[in-house]
C-alpha cells in the first residue's frame, strides 16, 4: 500500500476531488498554505494499493494546470525611482510525494 500526498491548486481541487470519488478512491482533503506565497491550496491524502498509484497520479495530471501567480511581497515593494513592479512565479499543476505504508488498519 502506498500513501499519496498530492498538494493541489486551490481552483483545481474540486475538479481533482470530484475524479478522484467517481474512480473511488478513498481520500482526505485539506485546506493547506503554501509556505512560499502563503496561499491556500489543497493537500490530498490519498491512501491507495500500490497497483492503482498511476491511475490515481493520472487523474491529477489530468486535472491540474499550471498557472504564473503573483508574488504578493513582491507586488507591494514600491520603488519610488522605477515605479511599482510585478512580479510571478510559476505554480504547479500538483506537487505529488508517493511513500511506502508500513501498516493500515481500519477500526
Ligand atoms: P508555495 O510554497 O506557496 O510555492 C508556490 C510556488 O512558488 C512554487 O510552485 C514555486 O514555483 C515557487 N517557489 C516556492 N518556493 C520558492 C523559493 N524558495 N524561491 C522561489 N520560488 C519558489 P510549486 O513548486 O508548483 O509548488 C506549489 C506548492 O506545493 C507550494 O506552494 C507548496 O505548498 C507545495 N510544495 C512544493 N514543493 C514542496 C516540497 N518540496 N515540500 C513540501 N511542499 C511543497
Amino acid at each position: 500500500m502506498k500513501m499519496i500526498t498530492a498538494i493541489v491548486n486551490k481552483k483545481d481541487s474540486g475538479e481533482v476531488c470530484d475524479a478522484l470519488a467517481e474512480e473511488k478512491f478513498s481520500f482526505t482533503r485539506m485546506a493547506t498554505t503554501g509556505g512560499f506565497l502563503k496561499s491556500g491550496n489543497v493537500t490530498l491524502l490519498i491512501g491507495t494499493e500500490d497497483d492503482k498509484v498511476d491511475a490515481a497520479i493520472a487523474l491529477i495530471r489530468k486535472h491540474c494546470a499550471q498557472r504564473m501567480e503573483p508574488i504578493p511581497s513582491v507586488v507591494s515593494a514600491g520603488v519610488p525611482a522605477f515605479g511599482y513592479y510585478k512580479a510571478e512565479v510559476l505554480v504547479g499543476g500538483a506537487t505529488i510525494f508517493v511513500s511506502p505504508i508500513e501498516r493500515f488498519e481500519k477500526m
